[in-house]
């Protein structure tokens, strides 16, 4: 039972085993919200590699040669995403609080299978489960990966692709950077040259486009169907050339910059003067507003460094209100924590030597997101030979990117203050979704494990074994992997 990334909370094994076969039933609770769809979700992960159907039918009973999900008897005290799972000879039982409990519940129940049952084309088997008991619940709320889509464009597929892979680690934050220097990548109604001029560019040798809203649409309900809440952000007032571009008006000079297809960073600025400048700003958090079901918005705030300090503090003081009043939380990288309201914002801290920013978030009571750079960026290239990548935050092997913890990594910032983790992903040198599997695994199960596990049993010396078990699975999903030496594949 041991291989499972996340580690669970608590295992306990009895040293036999369940096997699914054809005529397995899978049951769920009857009139409980999304329930029903993971029972459907767990049919269609077995499918592939079993050629098994399998029936899911509304029923609490727990009986012979079953797969139950159900609510019926769960403890308060595994709260909205934990889940108990009991694996015995002749049935298995998933017991939760909320569908989302069941969904994690099933995503052990995968990684409990052999790694065969990942793969495309049907086998042999036996598909067999260990039995025993697993209790588990995060450790963290936020548990987040960020692709940034905007110096190089991935389609609403790719997209997919990079949720299923989350999911499987039980991931829940998804967070999308559509815009920056060298592309915008969201249909705006009201500023239509944004998507059609904006998302006709990219970092050279990137790939170009945009999401209609329809298309976004599709993103935000794959998400949803994961339990993972999705993230947009629009960073601003910098790293905006995109728009600059497009619209002159928002230049200070009234003259639109080039498109921009390097990989430089701090150069632009919306005019922090300008009242049009409010208005665009308005327009497209509305829309983006409307288009997210979930409760936050990343106006990003970083490398402002074509801003004063005071016009900084000023722009970001009126975004925040913006995102207020279209009834949106707002999320910003660690320079964040300068605006007055930054008591309710949630702040990414990702400028790993500067504490006092993070410090400066905590005490005016903002939440932190913890996405140090020499840690968890997975653009960061692995070790000197990384073709793809960049290293200004130094090389970042496999061991390097699990061994911290959230909660003693800025001194005087207290696990109180931290939501959780966030593994971002920049795009300057990836072209494809290989080299995004390639940057984020193995790295991003080890994060998935930072955020969810209990922090005082985590070591590298046996986390290394478990994650080396998994590099089988990445195989049988097609997951194109780095195969650091500091693994025992
Ligand atoms: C810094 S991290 C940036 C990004 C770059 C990244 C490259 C952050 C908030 N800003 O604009 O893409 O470095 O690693």
């Amino acid at each position: 039972m041991g291989n499972i990334i996340p580690a669970p909370v608590s295992i306990s094994a009895s040293g036999d085993s369940f096997m699914v076969q054809a005529d397995t039933k899978i049951f769920y609770s009857p009139n409980v919200v999304d329930v029903r769809a993971v029972g459907q979700h767990l049919v269609e992960r077995l499918k592939p590699a079993t050629g098994f159907l399998l029936s899911v039918s509304p029923s609490d009973s727990s009986a012979p040669n079953t797969i139950l999900l159900t609510t019926k008897g769960a403890e308060s005290s595994l709260g909205d995403e934990g889940y108990l799972l009991k694996v015995s000879g002749d049935r298995i039982v998933i017991v939760a609080n909320t569908a989302a409990g069941l969904f994690y519940g099933v995503q052990t129940i995968r990684q409990m299978l052999p790694a065969d049952i990942e793969n495309t084309v049907i086998r042999p088997g036996p598909w067999r489960v260990a039995t025993g008991t697993i209790r588990d619940e995060p450790r963290f709320a936020w548990r987040g990966a960020m692709l940034d889509v905007a110096r190089s464009f991935f389609t609403v597929d790719n997209v997919k692709r990079y949720l299923d892979l989350m999911a499987y680690y039980k991931l829940n934050r998804f967070h999308i950077h559509l815009a920056d220097d060298q592309g915008w990548r969201i249909e705006i109604k009201s500023w239509p040259k944004l998507a059609l001029r904006g998302g006709d560019n990219s970092v050279s040798g990137g790939n170009k486009g945009f999401y209609t809203q329809k298309d976004f649409g599709d993103i935000v309900a794959y998400a949803q169907s994961r339990f993972i809440t999705v993230v947009p952000e629009i960073d601003m007032p910098g790293h905006v050339n995109a728009a600059l571009s497009c619209y002159p008006e928002l230049n200070a000079n009234d003259t639109a910059p080039a498109p921009y297809s390097g990989i430089e960073v701090g150069f632009s600025s919306l005019a922090i003067h300008k009242e049009i400048t409010y208005k665009f700003v308005d327009d497209v958090v509305k829309e983006l507003a409307a288009m997210t079901p979930g409760p936050y918005l990343h106006i990003g705030g970083d490398e402002a460094q074509k801003t004063s300090e005071t016009d900084y503090i000023r722009f970001m003081e009126r975004a925040y209100d913006i995102v207020a009043s279209h009834g949106k939380r707002a999320v910003g990288w660690g320079e964040i924590a300068k605006i007055k309201q930054a008591s309710n914002v949630v702040a990414q801290h990702w400028i790993y030597d500067n504490d006092s920013l993070a410090k400066m978030a905590a005490d005016k009571g903002a939440k932190l997101v913890m996405s140090p750079a020499n840690k968890v960026y997975l653009d960061m290239k692995y070790k000197e030979s990384t073709a793809l990548g960049q290293d200004w935050a130094g090389l970042v092997e496999v061991c390097d990117s699990y061994s911290w913890d959230p909660a003693d990594f800025v001194k005087g910032v207290p696990e109180t203050s931290i939501l959780g983790v966030e593994a971002p992903l920049w795009s300057e040198t990836l072209r494809s979704m290989r080299d995004v599997e390639y940057m984020a695994f193995p790295r991003l199960a080890g994060i998935a494990e930072i955020g969810w596990s209990p922090g005082h049993e985590r070591n590298w010396k046996e986390y290394k074994l478990r994650l080396a078990a998994h590099g089988a699975r990445w195989t049988s999903m097609g997951v194109n992997f780095y195969r650091s030496k500091q693994v025992p594949w």
